[in-house]
């Protein structure tokens, strides 16, 4: 399923630096980084918001965590620290349609978030 450029990307249509990539998901270093380490880890499948899960997604939204910390492991910043996020709609600043964790690390993170 190619809808969005994550869906491309995952099909192979379009190029990214894949860091890590299985049955289920691709990950891959974020066009725009927002740290020294910024990684998008997405499921193959096509699911537009976090609000689109269903319990059946629920193993896999598992792996997609246990894919974010093997990625932190891989990238060295696992014991520095870093953030997962998931952006949900408009106002959380979603832009790309198709869910996606991003995995930030490499310089220390604010927090409460802007
Ligand atoms: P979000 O705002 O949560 O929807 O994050 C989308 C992220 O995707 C943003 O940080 C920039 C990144 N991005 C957008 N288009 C591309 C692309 O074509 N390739 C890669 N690697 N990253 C992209």
């Amino acid at each position: 399923m190619s809808d969005t450029i994550f869906g491309k990307i995952a099909a192979g249509e379009v190029a990214a630096d894949i860091v890590y990539e299985d049955d289920d998901l691709v990950a891959f270093r974020d066009l725009h980084p927002q740290a020294p380490t910024h990684i998008l880890v997405i499921p193959r499948k096509p699911i537009p918001t976090l609000n689109a899960v269903q319990p059946e997604d629920a193993e896999l939204i598992g792996k997609l965590f246990l894919a974010a910390a093997k990625i932190a492991e891989q990238e060295g910043i696992a014991n520095s620290g870093y953030r997962t996020l998931i952006n949900c709609n408009a106002a959380a600043g979603q832009t790309v349609y198709h869910l996606h964790l991003h995995i930030l690390g490499g310089r220390p993170m604010q927090w409460p978030p802007g």
